[in-house]
């Protein structure tokens, strides 16, 4: 009876509210008992956990950014006792300075089950063939999915990243449905099936493609050419990993686990909190975990939030695709990249800090090229020298990030110099 239909609705909103508000009240009086930071912050603010009522009093707390946790590494922000931690994964990051996230079983437990959410919203059960090839690791893709499809009682083949040829052979012989990984490698992948003339052997329904941006051309793309539909996966490190929010058969957003993730979406610039529907900073509080219950934490990812009716049933608050950082971190090939990575391994190098980063998009797989200006004493050393230099580079950066750049020595001055801030970085990818 549709007249009824908004009360129902306002009924649902409530009832979420009031779980989001009873999970938040007691992480918050438990981050404020275990974690110095909380304690030191809300000491600051006169603000005492009894203060926090309800979700409405989240603007109360302080924020919290990546540095803070980089401060802590690598145990400030655990607010269990060791014991209690049964696995960490870890952002990539400069040596000393990546972020360690922490979890008890029961984080483990409700992270599956936001993977298992986003896998089911794609249409997967217990006789698909769930083929993950995040990488596995300290990063987070792989083992979130790997334990999502486990909760579901799918057949999991963990595959990991690379060796493109045997994941088409796992593929085909073992009849693989749901096929999870970056969308960049699900174009190569798909370049690659077409090319070994094998697309009829490939049984694949639905693709859950996350952890980088990508445009909707190349969803597009991705389904003609795989046969499948295509769903966006989002998450982080910090806030646990894949299945923060996942996409549904509308394929207008990604639905957001809110009765484990508050989210507020705020002015990067002021901190003010904005409406739904405004273009700004996604804020998230972990309401139900315990060994990392990070609280009003900046993600720099930047999108519009809405909380409309979809079609699939679901009534959770809908996150747009991102639409940017508002820090320099640039993910590539879905690896994150700060500049500060790229300098820090020129300076240990003994080379002048003056390099422009060049990223482009061909053929839907990111090309990360370094350009590095030699020093006048580098420049009259031989060619053999400075193609030793910068495979030394190259070693080092692929250390330091994870990934391999191009790395080209260019002759002294020759980047050009701008009259105010250093353009660090040139960004040619049209998502
Ligand atoms: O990328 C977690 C993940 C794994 C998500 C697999 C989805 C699938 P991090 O390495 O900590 O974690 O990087 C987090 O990646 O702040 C965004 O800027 C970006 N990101 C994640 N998902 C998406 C997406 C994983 N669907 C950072 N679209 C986040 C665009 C994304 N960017």
């Amino acid at each position: 009876m549709n007249c009824y239909q908004p009360d129902i609705e306002r009924a649902a909103e409530n009832r979420l509210r009031d779980l989001q508000s009873e999970r938040l009240v007691r992480t918050v009086k438990h981050a404020y008992d275990n974690v110095a930071f909380y304690r030191k912050k809300m000491d600051e603010k006169r603000v005492k956990p009894a203060d926090i009522k309800s979700v409405d009093d989240l603007p109360k707390l302080p924020f919290l950014c990546k540095d803070d946790l980089r401060d802590a590494y690598p145990y400030g922000f655990l607010a269990v006792p060791r014991s209690e931690v049964v696995r960490i994964q870890s952002t990539s990051g400069t040596t000393g300075k990546r972020v360690v996230a922490f979890y008890t079983q029961k984080d483990i437990d409700l992270w599956d089950e936001c993977c298992a959410r986003a896998i089911a919203a794609a249409g997967g059960g217990r006789d698909d063939v769930v083929h993950v090839c995040y990488g596995y690791g300290l990063f987070t893709g792989g083992p979130g999915l790997n334990g999502g499809s486990h909760k579901i009682g799918s057949m999991t083949l963990p595959m990991s990243s690379g060796n493109t040829e045997r994941q088409i052979q796992f593929m085909c012989d073992l009849g693989s449905t749901i096929l999870c990984c970056t969308p960049s490698y699900a174009a190569f992948l798909a370049e690659a099936i077409i090319e070994q003339g094998v697309s009829d052997r490939i049984a694949l329904k639905a693709g859950i493609f996350g952890a980088e941006a990508w445009s909707e051309e190349m969803r597009r793309d991705i389904e003609s050419k795989l046969r499948i539909k295509a769903y966006d996966i989002y998450g982080l490190t910090e806030i646990s990993g894949p299945g923060v929010s996942f996409e549904c058969s509308e394929q207008t957003g990604m639905h957001v686990n809110e009765d484990h993730f508050a989210v507020e979406i705020i002015d990067p610039d002021t901190g003010e909190a904005l409406p739904l529907g405004s273009k700004g900073e996604l804020v998230f509080s972990c309401i139900s975990k315990t060994a990392f219950p990070l609280l009003r934490y900046r993600t720099r990812d930047i999108c519009v939030l809405s909380r409309g009716k979809c079609s699939c049933g679901r009534t959770l608050v809908k996150m747009s695709r991102l639409m940017g950082r508002s820090d320099d971190m640039l993910i590539i090939r879905g690896v994150n990249v700060f500049p500060s990575q790229i300098e820090a391994v020129l300076l240990q190098g003994g080379f002048p800090a003056n390099y422009q980063i060049v990223v482009d998009r061909v053929k839907h797989t990111d090309t990360f090229d370094v350009q590095v200006e030699m020093t006048p004493e580098m420049f009259s050393d031989t060619v053999k020298r400075v193609a030793v230099r910068e495979s030394e580079l190259v070693s080092a950066m692929r250390a330091m990030l994870g990934i391999s750049p191009k790395v080209t020595l260019v002759t002294p001055r020759s980047i050009t110099r701008s009259e105010g801030k250093a353009v660090r970085v040139i960004d040619k990818r049209k998502i």
